[in-house]
């Protein structure tokens, strides 16, 4: 493979699963997600204040992955033959809580907002892996306190996961590309900045111009599945 660099970070957000089938967040006029506002399925308040619809609105999800009609698309499968091609580091840090990546073949990824297929103990914060639906009745026993479980994923005010090794694959890349992000959420919007200033060439991929696209070099607008191969193979 002829690509010019050897450290590279990709930064995925939902954009890269819209052409599989799965709902991006800020699509609707609205700034309504499946008909829930944000808050109230993405926050620990949302949690505490109705864990029976937070949970429902994961199980149908966590269905729609397991139920054989999604599939990773061109854009996930570019990504996953770069790193089998390049003689140099492919690192993957997505967004998404979906396993198209790995689906596709992808190995060296950090899935910074979580992963549906896994449940959380409520209590350690241990997490374990899940098929099917999680229910209010549902106890972890990795602890002596059996505690409810919730699905692993990472809401506004809890930390993401993975960030030291983030921040070592940020500070060594020669290259970033982010890909069907709005840049819209931090700290991930911020990964372009700290990835510039450590001398990174920096490429934006997305449908359109997002909120942080000042901070990069190159952009290129329209589907993943079409930039993505472009650029990569
Ligand atoms: C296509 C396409 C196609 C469509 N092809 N493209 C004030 C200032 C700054 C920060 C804060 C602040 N107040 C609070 C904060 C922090 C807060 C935050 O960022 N809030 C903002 C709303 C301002 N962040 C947090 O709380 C985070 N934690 C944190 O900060 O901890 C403290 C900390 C301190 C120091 C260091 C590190 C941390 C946690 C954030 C957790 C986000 N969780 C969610 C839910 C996860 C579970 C789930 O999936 O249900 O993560 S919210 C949701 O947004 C989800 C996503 O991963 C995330 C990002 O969304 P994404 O992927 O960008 O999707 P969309 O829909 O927004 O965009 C899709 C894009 O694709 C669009 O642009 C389309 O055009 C494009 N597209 N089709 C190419 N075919």
């Amino acid at each position: 493979m002829n690509f010019p660099y050897r450290h590279i970070v990709i930064l995925t957000g939902a954009g890269i699963s819209a052409e599989s089938g799965i709902e991006t967040f800020r699509s609707g006029a609205d700034g309504l997600w499946e008909k829930h506002k944000i808050e109230d399925v993405a926050t620990p308040e949302g949690y505490h204040r109705n864990p029976v619809l937070v949970q429902n609105f994961y199980n149908k999800r966590r269905q729609q992955l397991e139920g054989g009609t999604v599939a990773p698309n061109a854009a996930h499968l570019a990504l996953a033959k770069l790193e089998r091609e390049l003689e140099g580091e492919v690192t993957v840090v997505t967004q998404n809580i979906d396993n198209l990546h790995e689906l596709a073949g992808t190995k060296n990824i950090i899935h910074m907002h979580g992963e549906l297929l896994k449940a959380q103990c409520n209590h350690s914060g241990q997490s374990v892996a899940w098929s099917g639906d999680i229910s209010l009745d549902d106890h972890c026993h990795c602890c002596q306190i059996p505690a409810p479980l919730r699905p692993n994923v990472v809401w506004f005010g809890e930390m993401p996961i993975g960030m030291d090794r983030i921040h070592d694959a940020l500070v060594k890349a020669d290259l970033f590309i982010s890909i069907g992000t709005s840049g819209a959420v931090y700290p991930a919007a911020g990964f372009v900045h700290e990835a510039a200033m450590h001398g990174a060439h920096t490429i934006e991929l997305n449908l359109e111009p997002s909120d942080v696209e000042d901070e990069f070099a190159e952009k290129r607008y329209g589907k993943a599945s079409v930039l993505v191969p472009e650029l990569v193979e």
